[in-house]
């Protein structure tokens, strides 16, 4: 019987700051997982090479529905960001190795091709209106035809989502940054500007908009309806999704779409909100809800409540799991989009994907398994450095998030 005989936890920063998992069997064949949970890297290595490697070994990787249930289960503890990164690399390192043993391309396994590419949706953002407007003519020149639209409110330093030198990275200090924050300002200023955007560029392309956690449900709710005219394709996060229940509220002021799910990490998460219909678009992505395996579930669930995904894709989930997502959203009925940042250059030298971009879309071509593979040396020149996201205050010094 064909075992797994080693797994690595890679760690290296390319430009930020990636963990990744490689599995190998006694056939040879490799795979690898992504195992980045942004800030809090080393925690989820821990969990892996002191608690997850030692399962591992000796175990058939064929059996990747069972091995899910066994690192669930067999932990006991439930859930969690730490649990279900680990469970993720694990899972989709196995899935990687059932390609390349198969001969086939992951989204084979999963069901076949029900789509031609993947519509993604890039990131368009500055200081202030007329750099955004800028950004978004060149996204439109690159051929999205989705872009998300940020800009800085004005008098408040550091508003998420907006690039420096033409990149966006929150995780940008060896300690947290604090930045001020206040929702009034905010509510006053983003609905112009994203009527801005659809002013000069018109509308045919998909607008979508991050409001990154800031509102309570009713600010949310004024939000949505705010920027009804200018037909977002969403408006993600308005909320904290701890409290399920408070997306109803929002849902009953305003038909603006909501896309949720970022930040969380099982099925149970958003049970609530796609079965009672709170939201149109859940957001989870691979890595950090336990792998291809429970994605898979958490999107059929999605279909049966006309809940389509939209997949988290920022800089800080690897191109392991750029690919893997492509290769689920490639096979899943209700696809509905993925987001698109792309990458610092260094991490070309460390990860050889053969995900593409073009005309909006991505693909991933016909190799075995999801098609990256990992390049040691080129790892060996970019050690860990430790990075955190950034804190919120409101201006009165008090937390708020982020
Ligand atoms: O802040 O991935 O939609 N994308 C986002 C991201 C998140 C980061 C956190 O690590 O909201 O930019
Ligand atoms: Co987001």
């Amino acid at each position: 019987m064909t075992v797994i005989t080693h797994a690595e936890v890679l760690v290296a920063s390319p430009g930020r700051n990636f963990v990744t998992l490689r599995v190998t069997t006694s056939d040879g064949v490799t795979g690898l997982g992504d195992a980045t949970l942004n800030g809090r890297e080393l925690a989820v290595a821990s969990y892996l090479r002191d608690h997850l490697v030692p399962l591992l070994i000796g175990r058939d990787p064929a059996r990747i529905e069972d091995m899910w249930q066994y690192l669930y289960r067999g932990a006991y503890w439930r859930r969690g960001p730490v649990t279900m990164t680990a469970i993720a690399a694990v899972d989709t390192a196995l899935w990687d190795i059932k390609g390349k043993v198969a001969g086939l391309p992951v989204y084979q396994l999963l069901g076949g091709r029900s789509r031609e590419g993947v519509m993604v949706y890039t990131h368009a953002s500055g200081p202030d209106v007329p750099a955004l407007l800028d950004d978004v003519a060149r996204a439109k020149e690159l051929g999205y035809r989705a872009i998300r639209a940020q800009t800085a409110v004005p008098g408040v330093a550091g508003t998420y989502g907006v690039k420096k030198n033409g990149r966006y990275e929150p995780a940008n200090a060896s300690l947290p940054e604090e930045q001020p924050w206040s929702t009034e300002d905010y509510l006053r200023f983003a609905p112009s500007y994203l009527a801005a955007v659809r002013e000069t560029h018109g509308f045919d392309f998909h607008l979508l908009h991050d409001v990154h956690h800031r509102l309570t449900p009713l600010e949310a709710a004024r939000f949505g309806r705010a920027v009804e005219e200018v037909d977002l394709f969403w408006m993600e996060d308005p909320t904290p999704a701890e409290n399920q229940e408070a997306f109803r509220l929002i849902r009953q002021h305003t038909t603006t779409p909501v896309a949720v799910g970022e930040a969380l990490t099982s099925i149970w998460d958003v049970q609530h909100l796609i079965t009672e219909q709170l939201i149109d678009y859940v957001r989870m992505t691979v890595v950090h809800s336990g792998g291809i395996t429970h994605l898979r579930r958490i999107f059929d669930l999605a279909a049966l409540y006309q809940v389509r995904s939209g997949s988290h894709g920022a800089s800080d989930l690897s191109p392991v799991s750029q690919a893997a997502a492509v290769h689920l959203d490639l096979a899943i009925a209700n696809f509905g989009i993925q987001e698109h940042m792309g990458y610092p250059d260094e991490v070309a030298d460390v990860f050889h994907s053969h995900v593409q971009y073009a005309d909006g879309a991505l693909d991933v071509g016909d190799v075995p398994g999801l098609g990256v593979e990992y390049d040691d040396d080129a790892a060996a020149r970019y050690p860990y450095e430790p990075r955190y996201l950034p804190v919120a205050r409101r201006l009165d010094g008090s937390v708020h998030d982020w």
